[in-house]
């Protein structure tokens, strides 16, 4: 039995609607719902949008806080992850809005890219500045790679002290504009990681379960959800990232992966109980 396996679940995102799929959750009731859902299945850890009650993308504290309050009101345990990616055209004072009281990680996306016809822009000294911020804050990063060359800022941030252990990788694959979803790719950027790192992948849409069955393989971590995926399988919607999740336990199973539980991941990604 290899390490004890890190689900997290992507429970809403910034991009998809209601319309692709009716069990995508807006307001905050939903979201932490479908976390604490997602929490039952046997995710550890939830990574956090928010939405206004129309689903445009929102990053407002208020909307963080309330799921953040939901989510442990409900006595789930889940291991909180805050987005400071947020959607494709938000400024960076608005993006950090997530990092409410409560969150235990944030993200970091580490380089501008293109990112379906739009552009994620995320200029190095920006990035500096929401990891200086996760610092403040002592918020575990999840460093979000969807590029090799992103890899190289994540070195420079730890040569220039700007980044630290602990830090967690996600290795987002398959956004049209990044690094496809593949097995080449995989192994190709776990040989530019820093070490020691823990890593997780995240594949997009078709290939979430296959990249996670990969991850899995491998000794990595699986991050599934309706962020990224709408489907379980081809024409068939998801119910639910809990359904996701509940596919990702029983790859994890076929495996010889035993999913961890939220205080497990805590130890694993350095997180203070
Ligand atoms: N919505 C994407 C543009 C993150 O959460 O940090 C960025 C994103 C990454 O989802
Ligand atoms: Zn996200």
């Amino acid at each position: 039995m290899g390490e004890k396996v890190i689900v997290t679940a992507a429970v809403v995102g910034a991009e998809v609607t209601r319309a692709q799929n009716p069990a995508v959750p807006y307001t905050p009731a939903e979201i932490a719902a479908a976390a604490v859902a997602a929490g039952r299945a046997g995710a550890a850890a939830v990574h956090l949008h928010a939405r206004w009650p129309d689903g445009r993308a929102s990053q407002e504290a208020v909307h963080f806080r309330e799921i953040v309050d939901r989510i442990r009101d409900a006595g789930s345990r889940v291991v909180i992850q805050c987005s400071t990616g947020g959607a494709v055209g938000m400024s960076v004072d608005e993006r950090l809005g997530s990092l409410v009281d409560g969150a235990e990680m944030g993200t970091l996306n580490l380089g501008t890219m293109n990112f379906g016809d739009e552009i994620f822009a995320n200029a190095r000294p920006d990035i500096v500045r929401i990891a200086g911020r996760l610092r403040e804050k002592r918020l575990v990063p999840e460093c979000e790679v969807y590029d090799a060359g992103m890899l190289e800022t994540l070195r420079w941030l730890l040569e220039k002290g700007h980044l630290a252990a602990p830090y967690h990788v996600q290795l987002v694959l398959g956004v049209p504009g990044g690094m496809g979803a593949s097995e080449r790719n995989v192994r190709f950027l776990l040989e530019g990681l820093p070490e020691p790192t823990h890593w997780s992948v995240a594949g997009v849409g078709r290939f979430q379960l296959p990249m996670a069955e990969l991850a899995l393989r491998l000794g990595g971590h699986v991050r599934v959800g309706l962020e990224d995926n709408l489907f379980v399988s081809k024409g068939v919607l998801a119910k639910g990232s809990d359904e996701l999740v509940a596919i990702a336990v029983d790859l994890a199973a076929k495996a010889g992966r035993e999913p961890a539980t939220p205080d497990e991941a805590r130890r694993i990604l350095g997180i203070a109980a």
